[in-house]
């Protein structure tokens, strides 16, 4: 017979012992992301979203944002790259954009509401770094049809050819030039037959078809596919394929049923490092809804034949594809995964982290401590005079504590110190969890900025 004391044990075993098992999805617990659109440039993943506002009842968007990652699980934090005000002709709606590069230079294609005619235009700015400043060199919209100019995607083909599909409820294409910022053909209208885009059911008076919006396009052994959001709302992801960029397509299936609490979805599919990964949004964190949505991504399988594997929201990408170094400064907005933390920037630190709550926490996985490390420092501050502090933990919020720290006051998030700390000696590979603490403390607790750890030999 099991006894009650064996019982616990077991659940301790199975549930709280070894490396913590956390959900990777969504990808940003830190603030709520939208329109993911993925780049791979020098082996790294760049993943620009736009942003919903907190709290949001409409589509209150200002700005886009940049993470990275090299290892698919620790994503890190680039704060805004551009904002509608980039483009001076806008007055809002920074809706989902595409940033590609060609040349290394970087085309962020976004659509915005013009301040000139109160219409959604598509305008471009470019940068000479993925991270931005982007400007505008045109100082004018690319494209403003007659209606539904949103979600511009960009892609480059084999011989150079640069496509720019767009459009809700119409879709659109044309040829961009090589300095793709003009176009080298007239605007085409993709016809909207169900051959391509299979058939809606419903008032299908405007839409006959499933397709709504959100269209990528995403070349595989010489077979392109055109990727987008379906109807009737709540959206669908469906595809459809063909042998040529610009069709005739082919209607291929539903990529991922209706999910969770948004009423959009919106998909970007890259490979990277061997693998095929699709993103999307939905509205899967606390709070979330059409208008709070959040990024998530899953791997991609085709079939033999090229069909694409119907796929649900999942944990995620649980198994990094590398190490992190936990010897080189990381940024306190490196995340795996987070509770009651908000990403915030300013001009003192650009993007840091928050702790908004007692007991939240940050972490990043698969750190690889090697021969071993004896001290953590980090880069921090709060507004209270006493009782908060940062716990530095392997593997889980209650896993090995390396070494308690007393949070000093800095009085500001413009005004930081560094702390340093002995540890016992650690090795080999662990999740780190940082937990912040402070009892009876409404608000926000405390600020962080990065931290390393360092060996014996780097002491002193
Ligand atoms: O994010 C605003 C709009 O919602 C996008 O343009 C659509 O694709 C949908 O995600």
């Amino acid at each position: 017979m099991i006894t009650k004391r064996y019982f616990c044990l077991f659940l301790l075993i199975v549930l709280g012992g070894g490396h913590a098992v956390n959900a990777q999805n969504p990808i940003v617990q830190t603030m709520y992301t939208a329109d993911p659109a993925p780049m791979v440039y020098n082996d790294k993943m760049y993943l620009y979203t736009s942003h919903d506002e907190d709290n949001s009842t409409w589509f209150v968007m200002n700005d886009w944002k940049l993470y990275t990652t090299e290892d698919m699980v620790n994503w890190t934090d680039y704060g805004v790259i551009a904002s509608y005000k980039t483009f001076h002709w806008a007055k809002g709606d920074a809706w989902a954009i595409q940033v590609v590069e060609r040349d290394d230079k970087f085309y962020l294609y976004a659509p915005i509401t013009s301040a000139i005619n109160n219409r959604p235009a598509i305008g471009v700015a470019v940068s000479d770094s993925p991270y931005g400043p982007f400007y505008d060199p045109l100082g004018h919209p690319l494209v403003q049809t007659k209606e539904g100019d949103i979600d511009p995607t960009v892609f480059i083909d084999d011989d150079g050819q640069a496509y720019l599909y767009w459009g809700n409820p119409f879709l659109y294409y044309t040829k961009l030039n090589e300095d793709m910022i003009s176009l080298r053909d007239s605007i085409t209208e993709v016809p909207m037959t169900s051959e391509a885009f299979g058939v809606r059911e419903g008032n299908v008076e405007k839409r006959p078809t499933l397709y709504e919006e959100g269209p990528w396009l995403y070349k595989r052994k010489n077979l392109y596919y055109l990727l987008w959001a379906g109807g009737p709302i709540p959206e669908h992801l469906g595809y459809s394929t063909s042998e040529s960029p610009v069709g005739p397509w082919k209607y291929g299936g539903t990529l991922m049923p209706t999910e969770g609490r948004s009423f959009t979805n919106h998909p970007g599919v890259i490979n990277f490092k061997g693998k095929t990964y699709l993103f999307y949004h939905n509205g899967a964190l606390p709070g979330g809804s059409g208008f709070t949505r959040s990024v998530a991504v899953e791997e991609i399988k085709f079939t033999k034949e090229g069909a694409i594997t119907p796929l649900k929201m999942t944990k995620g990408i649980t198994d990094p594809l590398k190490p992190l170094n936990p010897y080189q400064k990381t940024e306190a907005e490196t995340i795996a995964w987070s509770e009651h933390v908000k990403a915030k920037q300013n001009a003192e630190v650009g993007v840091f982290v928050q702790a908004v709550q007692d007991g939240a926490y940050t972490s990043v996985k698969n750190v690889d401590f090697a021969a071993g490390a004896s001290r953590f420092t980090a880069r921090i501050g709060t507004t209270h005079n006493t009782g908060v502090t940062m716990e530095v933990r392997l593997d889980g919020i209650d896993g090995q504590l390396l070494t308690t720290i007393e949070v000093p006051r800095t009085g500001g998030d413009n005004r930081w110190v560094l702390v340093s700390s002995d540890i016992p000696k650690v090795w080999g590979k662990h999740d780190v969890y940082f937990v912040f603490k402070a009892k009876n403390k409404p608000g926000i607790i405390m600020y962080f900025d990065y931290w390393m750890f360092s060996k014996e030999d780097q002491d002193g």
